[in-house]
């Protein structure tokens, strides 16, 4: 409904500070998750701020996923959250299939967003390019309302993600504005994107110039978070980089995508400044830089690979805490589920 037909708009509503970020277990976790997403996700928790986390394994069944290989990594995306420092019994921790108010969300954004929007995603480019378009999924084409409803399901209003999300973001805030605008309530928060930090986008190992992936066809363009300290020390050392030494300063990066890459995940690793890692290795060659790298990627991963391979011993009592943070998920999002539909002027007379 055009929003001259709506009601008035409501007195400005304030919203409580909540968290919402999910990850796809789409294939193992690798250090670009860890980094841009994970590991934050953690210092948000430790903030104190009301932290919800999932994985969204309805997102990766937008391309084709073995049933056996999708629980497999659903378990191990959520031993990861854990090995990291998610504490399930402070963040809501679950799958999104869990919770149905995702799917029911997501179909009435799928009737909100408009498929203009839809198709100058770059993530929907990027996945069909150089593939028959008309081949793909409607889910991948819809993903970014899926996205939407999995953030404001909870009304959350901050999100943290990598730089690769913040167009996605860009399209949820312009979903809350347009059902707000339509049906004249002051209903869902405007979400604020958390893209912080030195390693928002973690490069490829092979390539400087494209992200790290989970999905890359090559394994040595990634670090996964069950590589054991031999596998992260030899595809460090057998990384792309070019012949010069490192650069005096952070400019001198510049035009070196493989380097700046390199630079930038020893910084988000240690907790240091990019300038202060080109000081300490200004002139140093790739031959004294990379196993100082690779030292300092398995101080910090490995601790959590042994973790998460504890934890995956037992995965009853992951599918336990999974269905215990769903059990919580869904009693927050139910409510705000049913005003949705009493918004939009659909009859809930079923009796429960
Ligand atoms: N390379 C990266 N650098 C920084 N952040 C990254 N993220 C992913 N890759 C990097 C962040 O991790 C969170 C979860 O991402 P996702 O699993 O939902 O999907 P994605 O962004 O599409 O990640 P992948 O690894 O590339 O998955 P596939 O290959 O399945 O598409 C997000 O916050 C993301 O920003």
């Amino acid at each position: 409904m055009p929003a001259s037909q709506s009601a008035a708009v409501q007195t400005p509503q304030t919203y409580q500070p909540r968290i919402f970020s999910g990850i796809q277990p789409s294939g193992g976790l690798t250090l670009g998750n860890y980094l841009g997403a994970l590991k934050r996700f953690v210092e948000k928790q430790d903030e104190g701020i009301e932290t919800i986390y999932c994985m969204v394994d309805m997102h990766a069944i937008t391309v084709w996923q073995d049933p056996a290989k999708l629980r497999q990594q659903t378990r191990e995306g959520a031993a990861a959250f854990i090995a990291a420092g998610i504490d399930p019994s402070r963040s809501i921790l679950f799958n999104q299939s869990q919770v149905s108010a995702h799917a029911e969300l997501g179909w009435i954004f799928s009737c909100i967003a408009r498929m203009g929007w839809m198709s100058r995603m770059t993530q929907w480019k990027d996945k069909t390019a150089g593939k028959n378009a008309e081949a793909a999924s409607l889910g991948l084409f819809a993903y970014p309302a899926l996205m939407a409803a999995d953030i404001l399901a909870y009304k959350a209003t901050m999100v943290p993600v990598g730089e690769d999300q913040k167009q996605h973001l860009e399209l949820t805030r312009d979903i809350a504005i347009k059902f707000n605008n339509d049906y004249g309530v002051d209903f869902f928060p405007v979400v604020e994107p958390l893209i912080e930090g030195a390693a928002t986008r973690v490069m490829s190992l092979r390539d400087g110039t494209k992200k790290m992936s989970k999905s890359d066809p090559s394994d040595q363009s990634r670090i996964n978070l069950t590589d054991d300290a031999d596998t992260i020390a030899t595809k460090i050392r057998k990384s792309k980089t070019d012949p010069l030494p490192l650069p005096e300063t952070v400019d001198g990066l510049k035009d070196r995508p493989e380097a700046r890459n390199l630079v930038n995940i020893y910084a988000a690793l240690a907790g240091h400044t990019v300038d202060q890692v080109v000081a300490d290795f200004a002139g140093a060659q790739f031959g004294t830089f990379k196993p100082a790298l690779a030292d300092l990627a398995v101080a910090k991963l490995s601790p959590i690979t042994t973790e998460m391979n504890r934890l995956m011993q037992d995965p009853a009592e992951i599918d336990r805490i999974l269905g215990h943070g769903a059990d919580r998920a869904a009693a927050l999002a139910d409510p705000i589920l049913e005003q949705v539909y009493d918004i939009t002027g659909m009859i809930r007379s079923r009796r429960r």
